[in-house]
């Protein structure tokens, strides 16, 4: 089965061929979203928890990484149809001191999946950095990833950020990543929290038309 061949590329970190079997996947006939979830996103959860476990280093898990990446290159075009254009503008990236970005890249996806158009800053991303971001491209959605327990609370200075420069009311913060709870997401003053991509994607087909509605009204 093509989903079983993708998963061990990226647990062997064969970028090259990941790159090539989702090329494949794709011309027999499985869809982008298929391949995302039963592939790419199964194979670096594989490899994420066997480095829980430390059953592999650093540049295993980089590898990995890098083979999950090459996958997505190939079904980004797709997961962005220009039909679905101008279902919203998101931007999006991890915060300052904080690296960890395959979580926030299956996100992203999920969100071009859902036809947003996404502005993706990357990691090591700084309060004043976000808020130019947002000052600039006037997003509907800011998505704000932390998966170590030292950077969440950058997120917190990040909405303090854009409160002091009076963008806050003009855009909706979602924050996430492992250690991020709702009491936590509430705390800080934002606006969702999602566990996961799923969970992030299944929200998004609901809700992504209502919030650019309430976006529209109230500006
Ligand atoms: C891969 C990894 C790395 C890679 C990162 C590579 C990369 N390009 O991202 C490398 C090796 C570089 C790394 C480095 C470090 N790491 Co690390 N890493 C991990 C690991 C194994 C997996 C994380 C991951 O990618 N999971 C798979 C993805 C799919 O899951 P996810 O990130 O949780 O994302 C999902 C959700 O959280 C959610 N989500 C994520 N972001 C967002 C954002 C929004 C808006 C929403 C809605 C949802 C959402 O959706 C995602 C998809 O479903 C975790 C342990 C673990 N099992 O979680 C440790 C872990 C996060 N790392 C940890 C640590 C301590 C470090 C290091 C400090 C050094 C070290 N001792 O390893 C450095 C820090 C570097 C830095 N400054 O950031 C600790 C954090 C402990 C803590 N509580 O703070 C963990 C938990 C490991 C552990 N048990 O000790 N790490």
């Amino acid at each position: 089965m093509i989903f079983d061949d993708i998963i061990h590329s990226i647990a062997e970190g064969e970028s090259e061929e990941t790159l090539e079997l989702t090329k494949q996947a794709l011309a027999q006939g499985f869809s982008a979203t298929s391949i995302l979830e039963k592939g790419l996103i199964t194979g670096i959860n594989i490899v994420a928890e066997k480095y829980r476990k430390e059953k592999v280093n650093v540049p295993e898990v980089l590898m990995a990484t890098h083979s999950m990446h090459a996958g997505l290159s190939v079904i980004e075009p797709i997961l962005t149809a220009p039909t679905k254009k101008g279902l919203g503008k998101i931007i999006l990236g991890t915060v300052a001191g904080d690296l960890h970005d395959i979580g926030l890249s299956i996100v992203k996806a999920m969100a071009m999946s859902a036809g947003a158009r996404i502005i993706d800053l990357g990691v090591n991303v700084t309060p004043k950095k976000f808020a130019r971001a947002v000052r600039k491209e006037k997003p509907d959605i800011l998505m704000i990833s932390a998966l170590l327990t030292t950077t969440m609370s950058v997120m917190k200075d990040v909405i303090v950020e854009l409160e002091v420069q009076g963008l806050r009311k003009d855009v909706k913060v979602i924050v996430g990543g492992a250690p991020i709870t709702d009491a936590f997401a509430k705390e800080i003053g934002a606006d969702y929290t999602f566990e996961d991509a799923f969970q992030f994607r299944d929200f998004l087909k609901e809700n992504l038309s209502k919030l650019l509605t309430s976006k529209r009204n109230s500006s």
